[in-house]
């Protein structure tokens, strides 16, 4: 990793100074409101915290270091056209494009990183039982593989605040390189024979991670590819991001940071909806058929809506339009698969459900987010444990919160701690205005 590493170390001086300038000469200016119903309601909107690796605009989608999705396929190295995890770790971390060499540089850090996993934290996740919940396993192992952390025990023998992100890269690029093999144990554990396929020495993260399940078939490394690439970051509010950010403002480690986040992935509105998701789809195709008329498939809405259930894969905290996250997986159903039986019923879903959503008048948001499609392509390849999704997502989610630690160290930010209010606070303030 000597030419990204390198590049960092270029590149902290100046985006230090920069941040220098803006605090010293513009601390006390005021970028918005808060409004009483921001307090009640889940800080929607309020712009408090500082993100470098990706923005996310209600409108236009995610933008990884100002590159939207479709941009991202297109310029980040590939094998075919989705771009490889690796290289989307190098363009979080340093806002620049890898070359093909950069790249591969990465790349093969990462493979040779995974070749070392410590056994007793495959001891530990071979002993859990196979009942438990797979993202519990995961923030386990997660847990247990933190006794390797160097930004511990840099933290231990007092290095200086400035310095911390050298450890925390070297942490998060062995926490990046070491959660397919853990998720991966996780999956043949709980679903096949507990052994672990080979891996390649020059083959990328995703590849690897797919042979290790047991996956062999070409399309399915690229939409593994696809899959790493979209759920990995998503500007700093969302829950998974903002946990791990929070815990690593208190100076835990990558490990303790990033396993907290993954248990807020864990959560049904949050990372769990993608397994919902499938859930939905199939019982939607047990009562309706398997090629609906857009009448059955809104009375099928209507009545799951009457009985309290959500849409899982619809709406958003942000967005307010369809996520280009669901728009690439539709594409890549569109080339790949596109007589497939449930890929064809997320697009009919997707033909009527807005509407139904949107007369309820409530919804902020009544289109498909990144959960909506996920489960339909990864079932077409055979994948279907779908409590297994959320684990998918998490280590795809790795690359993103990682590269945001290292950041937040390099900046030097401090201990998160916002003010509350209590209700009396609110009520007194009501009174007097
Ligand atoms: N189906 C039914 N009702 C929905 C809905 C949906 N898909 N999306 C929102 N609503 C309801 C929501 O429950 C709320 O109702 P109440 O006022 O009765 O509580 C109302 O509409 C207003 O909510 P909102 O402002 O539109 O949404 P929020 O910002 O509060 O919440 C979500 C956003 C994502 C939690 C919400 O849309 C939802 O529950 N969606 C289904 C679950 C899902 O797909 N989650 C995955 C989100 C994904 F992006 C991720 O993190 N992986």
């Amino acid at each position: 990793f000597a030419t990204m590493h390198k590049r960092l170390v270029d590149l902290l001086p100046e985006t230090r100074d920069r941040l220098a300038k803006i605090r010293r000469g513009h601390g006390n200016k005021v970028l918005g409101p808060i409004t009483v119903e921001q307090i009640i309601g889940g800080m929607r909107g309020i712009k408090g915290l500082l993100t470098q690796t990706s923005r996310l605009d209600a409108f236009k989608g995610i933008k990884f270091r100002g590159l939207s999705l479709p941009e991202c396929q297109i310029r980040l190295p590939s094998v075919r056209r989705e771009p490889i995890p690796e290289a989307m770790f190098y363009l979080l971390i340093t806002g620049e494009v890898p070359s093909n060499d950069e790249a591969e540089d990465l790349k093969k850090d990462i493979a040779e990183r995974a070749q070392t996993f410590p056994n007793y934290v495959e001891k530990i996740v071979n002993s859990l039982s196979k009942d438990l919940h797979p993202m519990s396993q995961l923030s386990i192992g997660v847990l247990a593989l933190q006794n390797e952390s160097e930004f511990a025990q840099a933290i231990r023998r007092g290095e200086k605040r400035g310095n911390l992100w050298q450890s925390a890269l070297e942490d998060s690029l062995n926490l990046i390189s070491r959660i397919p093999k853990l998720a991966a144990m996780i999956y043949v554990n709980k679903y096949r024979d507990g052994k672990l396929g080979e891996i390649r020495e020059n083959a990328d993260l995703s590849e690897n991670f797919c042979r290790m399940m047991g996956y062999h078939d070409e399309k399915f490394w690229e939409l593994m590819r696809l899959y790493l690439t979209i759920h990995c970051d998503h500007e700093g509010g969302n829950v998974s991001a903002h946990t791990t950010h929070l815990v690593g403002s208190a100076l835990s480690d990558p490990y303790l940071s990033y396993s907290a986040g993954l248990n807020g992935l864990a959560g049904p509105l949050h990372g769990l909806a993608n397994q919902e998701c499938l859930r939905f789809i199939l019982g939607m195709k047990e009562a309706i058929g398997e090629s609906p008329s857009e009448i059955d498939i809104e009375k099928y809405l209507k009545d799951t809506l009457a009985k309290g259930f959500v849409i899982p894969g619809y709406g958003h905290a942000v967005l307010r339009v369809t996520d280009p996250r669901f728009v690439c997986q539709m594409e890549f159903a569109q080339r790949y698969m596109p007589n497939d039986v449930l890929c064809k019923l997320v697009a009919s879903l997707y033909k009527v459900a807005p509407r139904v959503l949107k007369d309820l008048g409530k919804v902020s948001n009544p289109y498909p987010n990144v959960d909506a499609h996920s489960g339909a392509l990864l079932t077409h390849f055979g994948m279907t444990e779908y409590d297994f999704y959320t684990v998918l997502f998490g280590v795809s989610r790795a690359i993103g919160v990682c590269a945001s630690f290292v950041w937040s160290r390099a900046l030097a930010l401090p201990i998160i701690r916002p003010a509350s209010v209590t209700m009396e606070n609110l009520e007194e303030f009501v009174r007097k205005t």
